[in-house]
């Protein structure tokens, strides 16, 4: 489990127990059913919060996932953040209530909760970052599901071909169990060839960043990002991280990446895609992975205003540069 100090931080079974009393207090508006299994079997929980929750409304939806890298266990705190925003907030405060009112929100809180929880395990942490899915032909443990998409897989030198590396893209595109379920997932709610997921957060730790497409390639602009959608998104960007305090820029400014979840949420279904860095700051004092559980309520709550902004603009995401569709 975690070191005592970081009880504050849920594990997998404490998650799943805090979304269990979140669908009881407010069953009208959410509810929890799985995208599937990890590699070792446990359930991949998916939150649906919107009113007339059981109905597939014609209303933008929006998806916000978290904890692709076992060791960056702040972004599952952040997931039960935004659990708890959006139900304990709805009939007190109207700007949540009108979100949950007229957007179908979607919650993937633990895409890898088998390296999460071998991370914790011993009550040491082992800095653990990918899944833990055997390597064919090799002794080494884990695919990097970031690196795992099938958008441009292993281009452009944005990750690993070695098994033991940190960064191993697994054999193919959507090799591991953990990417292809949120794929499915993600396809599921395409309806009518029109997909309705508008805009998404993935979060990760850290460095504080707000990052967008491309991430394989330097190039601002591509083949599937035009000047008007580069704009939006750099638009959408800044005035996220003017709220939170991150820096925004382009994902492949950090480093190259290629099979990232958010080049193929934008490439392939044309949604508005951002990754957040969360607390710490670039340059920590220790191990940014590890925060203590004190700033868990001080970083989640940081992220408040650019959560509902996505919710907010994800009818119409062009609206940002003047542009309606
Ligand atoms: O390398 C990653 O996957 C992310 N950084 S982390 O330290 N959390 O591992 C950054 C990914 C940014 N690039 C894209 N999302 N394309
Ligand atoms: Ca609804
Ligand atoms: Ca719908
Ligand atoms: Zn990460």
């Amino acid at each position: 489990d975690f070191p005592k100090a970081d009880a504050g931080y849920h594990n997998y079974a404490e998650m799943v127990a805090e979304l269990d009393k979140a669908v009881a207090a407010h069953p009208a508006i959410m509810r929890k059913t799985s995208i599937g299994k990890s590699y070792q079997g446990r359930d991949l929980p998916l939150i649906k919060i919107s009113d007339n929750v059981a109905v597939d409304e014609d209303e933008p939806e929006v998806l916000y996932g978290a904890h692709q890298h076992a060791r960056e266990h702040l972004t599952v705190e952040m997931a039960l953040y935004l659990v708890k925003l959006y139900t304990d907030g709805y009939g007190k405060d109207p700007r949540i209530t009108k979100l949950v009112d007229s957007r179908e929100l979607w919650i993937v809180p633990d895409l890898n909760p088998d390296g999460g929880e071998y991370d914790i395990a011993t009550g040491a942490y082992r800095n653990w970052r990918k899944n833990r899915q055997p390597n064919a032909g090799s002794n080494t443990v884990g695919t990097d599901l970031n690196r795992n998409w099938s958008f441009k897989f292993a281009c452009c030198g944005g990750s690993s071909d070695s098994p033991a590396s940190e960064t191993y893209h697994g054999p193919s595109g959507f090799s591991a169990p953990e990417t292809q379920r949120l794929r499915d997932f993600v396809l599921s709610r395409r309806i009518g060839g029109v997909q309705q997921i508008k805009a998404s957060i993935d979060f990760h730790t850290y460095s504080e960043l707000i990052l967008w497409p491309f991430g394989y390639t330097t190039a601002d602009t591509a083949s599937g990002m035009n000047a008007d959608q580069q704009a939006a998104f750099m638009s959408l960007g800044v005035r996220m991280a003017n709220s939170n305090g991150y820096t925004p820029e382009q994902s492949s400014d950090l480093y190259i990446t290629d099979g990232s979840i958010i080049d193929w949420l934008w490439a392939t279904q044309g949604v508005f895609a951002y990754t957040f860095e969360m607390y710490p700051g670039p340059n920590p004092s220790g191990n940014g992975f590890y925060p203590p559980a004190s700033v868990i309520a001080a970083q989640t709550t940081r992220n408040k205003e650019a959560s509902l902004q996505l919710a907010e603009f994800a009818d119409c995401v062009y609206r940002i540069i003047g542009k309606e569709a």
